[in-house]
C-alpha cells in the first residue's frame, strides 16, 4: 500500500501565519524520532512566516503526558494552536495500546474543551524503521504535516471568532 508523503503540502493553500504563536509539546520517549518531528514542524512553521521566538517548546517524559503538557501550555501561554509530538512503538505487551488510546482520547477531549486547536502528531508504529521513515525519512515528516494542520486550524479559528 502506498504511503502519502507526510511532508507534501500545497504552499498556495496555506494561510499567512505571520504573527501567529504556536506551542509544541514534545515527548522524550524515542527521542531521536521526536527530535526529527520537532525539526520538521519548526522548519514548516518558520517557512510559513512564524517567528522562531513565537514557537514555544515544552518537553514531557512520554506520549501519555502530551495531554497534560498541551493543557498547561494552553493555560499559561497565549498561543494560537498547540502541536503534540510523540513516537509510540509497539512492544510485547498491551502498554502500547493503552498509551495510544489514552493520548488520542486526551487530545480529542482538549479539542472539545479548549478555545484553540490541538494537533495530534503522535506516530504509532510497529517498528523503529517505520518511525524513522515518518520523522524525516522516506515517507517524509509527520511534524511538517502537523505544522501545516496547526496553521490551517489556527486560521480557521481566528476567522470564525472574528465573525462571531
Ligand atoms: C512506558 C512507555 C513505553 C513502554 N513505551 C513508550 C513509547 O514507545 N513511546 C512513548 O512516547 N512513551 C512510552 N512509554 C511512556 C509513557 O508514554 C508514559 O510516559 C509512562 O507510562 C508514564 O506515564
Amino acid at each position: 500500500m502506498a504511503t502519502t508523503n507526510l511532508s507534501h503540502y500545497d504552499t498556495e493553500s496555506i494561510p499567512n501565519a505571520e504573527g501567529m504563536r504556536f506551542g509544541v509539546v514534545v515527548s522524550e520517549w524515542n527521542e531521536k524520532i521526536t527530535a526529527g518531528l520537532f525539526d520538521g514542524a519548526h522548519k514548516a512553521l518558520v517557512d510559513n512566516g512564524v517567528l522562531p521566538e513565537d514557537i514555544i517548546r515544552v518537553n514531557v517524559p512520554g506520549s501519555f503526558e502530551l495531554t497534560f503538557g498541551a493543557s498547561m501550555l494552553a493555560e499559561t501561554t497565549n498561543v494560537d494552536a498547540i502541536i503534540t509530538l510523540g513516537s509510540l512503538i509497539q512492544g510485547e505487551t498491551k502498554h502500547f495500546d493503552f498509551v495510544c488510546q489514552g493520548v488520542s482520547n486526551g487530545i480529542t477531549q482538549l479539542n472539545t474543551s479548549l478555545e484553540i486547536p490541538v494537533i495530534f502528531g503522535v506516530l504509532t508504529d510497529n517498528t523503529m524503521q517505520q518511525a524513522i521513515d515518518r520523522s524525516g525519512g522516506k515517507h517524509g515528516n509527520k511534524g511538517v504535516e502537523c505544522a501545516i494542520a496547526a496553521i490551517k486550524m489556527a486560521s480557521i479559528n481566528q476567522i470564525l471568532r472574528a465573525e462571531d
